[in-house]
């Protein structure tokens, strides 16, 4: 199958919200290539007049690499139409089988330079943090996929809901982060699981834009990958990430 087939295939399993088998099981296909796939997918989604908000990194922490048996560092696109309100009521008719997960967000306040970041300098290129939610909702039947799959698949983006932004802090390794969900807490953990330091994920993505030639531009928002594992959304809920010093954000789900 060409890599533009395989872009269609999974644009239209999210337009319609019906999941699809896994393409790497009809077809061996590069990391590479997985990569071309999601560039395919994400200019479909350009030229249907969405936006490009930033990017995210996925498993970025053991415990989301354990729950999806997938051992490596992705990254994919946000688009505009991902970003979701936290007033918003949201209806989960319009997704497969989605989940949410406790995340930090960075704020990009300049350009990215073309050449890697070190820890040092992003204070010149992030100016906000914040609490947020990310949902993910891969596109694959029984949310299984190989890393080349996810890959393809824009790392099962899908929605994002960020909190107040604060003032960046470089000292931010060792917080308190959970999901509660109607109240009770699903998921906790410490910001650390997050490649020791969420600040982390923003170093590995300034190398992976300046590898594939890709602009990390002023105003975009970087999700740094989730500490915890995710956990599947149900009508009825309300919905909330806190993160110790940053605060929280909730957003609630229709009947
Ligand atoms: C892939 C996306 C992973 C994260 O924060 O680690 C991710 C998935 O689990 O479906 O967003
Ligand atoms: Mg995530």
């Amino acid at each position: 199958m060409r890599n533009e087939k395989i872009a269609q295939i999974l644009d239209n399993a999210a337009a319609k919200a019906i999941p699809v088998a896994q393409m790497s099981q009809l077809e061996n296909f590069s990391l590479e290539n997985a990569y071309k796939i999601q560039r395919i997918s994400i200019n479909r989604r350009l030229e249907r007049g969405e936006k490009i908000t930033g990017f995210k990194l996925g498993f970025t922490s053991k415990a989301k690499m354990e729950q999806m048996n997938v051992h490596d560092l992705i990254w994919g696109f946000l688009t505009d139409e991902m970003e979701l309100q936290p007033d918003e009521k949201i209806d989960l008719k319009r997704w497969i089988h989605p989940r949410a997960e406790p995340e930090i967000a960075f704020h990009v306040s300049k350009d990215f330079p073309d050449h890697e970041l070190d820890l040092e300098e992003l204070p010149q290129y992030l100016d906000k943090m914040a609490v947020a939610i990310e949902i993910i909702d891969s596109r694959y039947e029984n949310f299984k996929f190989s890393l080349e799959d996810v890959v393809a698949d824009n790392c099962s983006s899908t929605g994002y809901v960020i909190g107040d932004w604060k003032d960046l802090e470089t000292k931010i390794s060792d917080l308190y982060i959970r999901l509660k969900i109607n109240d009770e807490t699903i998921q906790q953990g410490k910001t650390s699981a997050i490649l020791d330091n969420p600040l982390q994920s923003v170093v590995e993505l300034s190398r992976l834009a300046t590898e594939s030639n890709i602009a990390v531009k002023e105003g975009y928002v970087i999700l740094a990958g989730a500490a915890t594992a995710a956990e599947y959304l149900k009508p009825n809920q309300t919905v909330e990430a806190e993160v110790e010093k940053l605060g929280g954000i909730s957003f609630r789900i229709n009947e």
